[in-house]
């Protein structure tokens, strides 16, 4: 084969409770989601919210078959806090408790690794009402739910993720409207930011202390690509770097936030509330592995205006985004398409970052009415195979190269809800006729089977 990959290499897919479980399914407290379609559902694509998405919930055995026919020997799901813990703190939900159980050695059953991650992007309400990770006490509150979980199903899951993409309910919430609770405050943002990270490093702390896997967080890394040499532009895409990716890769993987990112705050009066440890706390509870969700890069280029003084201050008082001519999109959804950035980012990792073990937890391509590639039943997404294999080519060359690169999943399995996108774009190996609920393989399936059952591909 031209494309060996390293023995044992983790082939699989992601997924995230809110994504797949259906939230009317079973007993489960309300989360930000469930509250933000029931009192604005024209936020969502077509109005359509979570309450049945893929019904994973009444389907996993089926499913967990299904990744099983394309030689999955890892999935990563996500636990929803407020199914297990209805409230946020208190009792635990016996009924998730069996779900959870069930669909965790079903896994096991059928040789495939569960990986699992706590939170993804799925606030209980009750904590939101009291201010989510506004509040410091909310923290306490993670920690835990994290602990709940070490207990109940630590003896049989052994890789697990704090947090996934902590910087988009950053984003999503406190600066750019696109989730709930959509204010728009670049002081809450920063203060949200830190606690996410308070919190994951005292669940690394609380898994050290009482399990024997591993612990990790799942970043969406953006390389950030300058318009051009000029040390304008070098200074912008520098700004952007340390606000979208280091504000968390270096803390979670180094222990520390970057000098730099630290002196812009202080400049601007913006530097987030912080406690006595907490700095000791950070350094001494860095990840055991790092989770790489790559979708598309940044593209860069200096302020064309200086910032407003007196205007509220917001990361893109910094930098301007830089539409570069001639760069490759997604046809079919709007998405740069830069399949080398994903090697960026590993070589990135190996040279700055002592070469921590990693895995791309997310790559994948959108698409929107893919009906439209229905051909005898199927869908036939070549355009999907070549978009994985092209990444999987740079992915490999990282490798042969010394990066520390344990696998890669695919962002999804089946197609399922998104978040305000609710079902516009497509990305799994499956697709999912909603009105019955019935799954289908794609093209991509069998390609990726033959992918991992060879271990590369030519
Ligand atoms: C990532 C999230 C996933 C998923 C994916 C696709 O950022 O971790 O939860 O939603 O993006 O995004 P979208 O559905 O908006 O195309």
């Amino acid at each position: 084969l031209n494309y060996q990959f390293p023995k044992n290499f983790w082939w699989g897919s992601a997924a995230s409770a809110t994504q797949t479980e259906g939230s009317n399914n079973g007993v489960k407290g309300k989360d930000i989601w469930d509250h933000w379609y029931a009192t604005e559902p024209n936020r969502f694509f077509e109005n359509v919210g979570p309450d049945t998405t893929s019904d994973f919930y009444n389907r996993y055995q089926e499913d967990i078959k299904n990744m099983k026919s394309i030689g999955h020997n890892t999935f990563r799901m996500s636990i929803s806090w407020a199914r297990l813990i209805p409230g946020g703190v208190g009792k635990v939900n016996d009924d998730a408790v069996i779900f959870y159980n069930n669909v965790i050695n079903e896994l096991i059953a059928n040789d495939i690794e569960p990986f699992v991650n706590l939170f993804h992007f799925d606030m209980p309400l009750e904590l939101q009402d009291q201010g989510g990770w506004e509040n410091r006490d909310v923290v306490e509150a993670y920690v835990n739910y994290a602990n709940e979980a070490f207990r109940l199903f630590g003896d049989r899951v052994k890789t697990w993720f704090t947090f996934n993409e902590p910087i988009v309910p950053v984003e999503g919430g406190y600066l750019y409207d696109f989730h709930y609770p959509n204010v728009v405050d670049a002081r809450k943002a920063i203060q949200v930011g830190y606690h996410t990270m308070i919190a994951h490093a005292k669940a690394v702390q609380a898994y050290h202390q009482t399990q024997d896997g591993k612990i990790g967080i799942v970043l969406n890394l953006t390389p950030s690509y300058p318009r051009s040499q000029n040390p304008a532009d070098l200074k912008a895409s520098h700004i952007c770097d340390l606000f979208f990716n280091r504000s968390f890769l270096d803390p979670a993987v180094k222990g520390e936030y970057p000098a730099d990112l630290i002196s812009l705050l202080e400049e601007y009066g913006h530097l987030p509330h912080t406690e006595e440890g907490d700095k000791e706390l950070l350094k001494e509870n860095t990840v055991d592995l790092l989770g790489v969700n790559y979708y598309q890069p940044r593209r860069v280029q200096a302020k064309a205006h200086l910032p407003n003084p007196y205007g509220p201050f917001m990361p893109d008082w910094f930098f301007d985004n830089y539409e570069m001519p001639g760069r490759k999109m997604n046809p079919y959804r709007g998405w740069e398409i830069y399949e080398k950035g994903i090697y960026d980012i590993m070589i990135n990792l190996k040279e700055n970052y002592g070469n921590i073990e990693s895995f791309i937890s997310e790559n994948g391509m959108g698409v929107q009415n893919e009906e439209r590639f229905l051909k005898d039943g199927r869908i036939e997404d070549d355009y999907r195979i070549e978009f994985i294999k092209e990444h999987l080519k740079w992915l490999h060359k990282s490798i042969t190269e010394g990066c520390n690169v344990k696998g890669y999943h695919l962002w999804t399995f089946m197609d399922n809800w998104s978040w305000s996108n609710a079902y516009k774009n497509r990305y799994g190996f499956f697709s999912v006729n909603l009105a019955t609920q019935e799954r289908t393989a794609k093209k991509s399936a069998s390609w990726f089977a033959d992918v991992s059952k060879q271990n590369g591909f030519n």
